[in-house]
């Protein structure tokens, strides 16, 4: 019954692997069950232009699958309002990074990233690389940033816009390697491949305005958001069987407020936690501590094994027959 087990899940796991999503911001069936869903209403404002222009921020879901040797695919389900509000997405990809975030690795317009020196996340969550989006009304913008090779004066990050769909609540680009510098990362880039980007900002459902306790099934309904997808060898090469973790925020474009709006959810009721942790500016994000909130306001995506350790577990020629043969 466990050996049973076991090739179901090799099979499925090996289904999913198979599979690519388009990047366009349209969650695709190959994410399967959220990994993360919305424990709270927003507080930054409950998005109803079904166009996508409108105002409004929240994050519903998180989805994410990641196949050894390949790319880790993220989803993001919710609503960027287009006045320039950030969604920061850290991931802990590889040994050692920060527990407490170094305020001394100044990047992104004004050296803003410095307003997340001394924010404190779970315990066991140890940020390696820090990806953001934000858009204006125009094209929507995705950096990403190697802080765990970075040093305060030498940051090193990729910075790219939507070249598709730019002023509309439906966008796609790309982050190319060896493109444009994350403003203000003083030693250039660091990808060696692609990160392409979809932007769907039309949802008009999901968790409401406040907050108290979200509707969940609502929150996992949403189909809509940002979706990235950045090669593993690019964030440490996490190997088969290895977790990645991501922490995802919305906040303000100082990165000097948070809103309530984080993936692990925050328990509710809970407003917005500014920069003290309690709703309070301080000008800095410097009182947050993720510790003193319960549950993980991370979550985690196991990296899928690759056909070919697969198959050498069962002396099989192909992943098809072996799964071919227990239906
Ligand atoms: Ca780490
Ligand atoms: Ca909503
Ligand atoms: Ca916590």
């Amino acid at each position: 019954m466990k050996r049973i087990l076991t090739l179901a899940i090799i099979c499925l796991m090996a289904t999913q692997a198979a599979a690519t999503p388009i990047i366009d911001g349209m969650r695709d069936a190959f994410y399967g069950a959220p990994l993360a869903v919305q424990t709270v209403e927003t507080q930054f404002g409950d998005a109803s232009d079904p166009a996508g222009l409108g105002g409004g921020g929240e994050l519903d879901a998180g989805y994410a699958m990641a196949v050894a040797g390949g790319r880790l695919f993220v989803m993001l389900t919710g609503n960027i309002e287009p006045n320039f509000n950030k969604v920061s997405v850290f991931i802990d990809s590889q040994p050692g990074g920060e527990n407490v975030l170094d305020g001394s690795l100044a990047y992104d317009f004004a050296d803003v990233s410095s307003n997340f020196g001394g924010l404190t996340f779970d315990d066991g969550f140890e940020a390696d690389y820090h990806l953001f989006g934000r858009w204006g009304g125009g094209a929507f913008e995705l950096d990403i940033v190697n802080r765990a090779a970075s040093t305060a004066g030498a940051e090193l990050g990729n910075f790219g816009a939507a070249t598709s769909g730019a002023g509309t609540g439906m966008q796609s680009g790309a982050i190319l390697p060896g493109g444009t510098a994350t403003t203000g990362a003083d030693a250039g880039g660091f990808l060696t491949q692609g990160v392409p980007f979809g932007f769907n900002n039309t949802n008009t459902a999901g968790v409401a305005g406040g907050t108290a306790a979200a509707n969940q099934i609502n929150a996992a309904s949403v189909v809509t958001g940002l979706e990235f997808s950045v090669a593993l060898a690019d964030i440490g090469n996490p190997g088969p069987g290895e977790l990645i973790k991501i922490h995802a925020v919305y906040g303000n474009g100082d990165n000097n407020f948070h809103s309530n709006q984080v993936l692990g959810g925050l328990p509710a009721p809970q407003g917005n936690l500014g920069g003290d942790g309690s709703g309070g500016f301080t000008g800095n994000l410097g009182g947050i501590n993720f510790n003193r909130f319960d549950g993980p306001q991370y979550f985690s995506v196991r990296i899928a094994v690759p056909e070919p350790a697969t198959l050498a577990l069962f002396g099989l020629a192909s992943i098809g027959a072996l799964c071919t043969r227990r239906r």
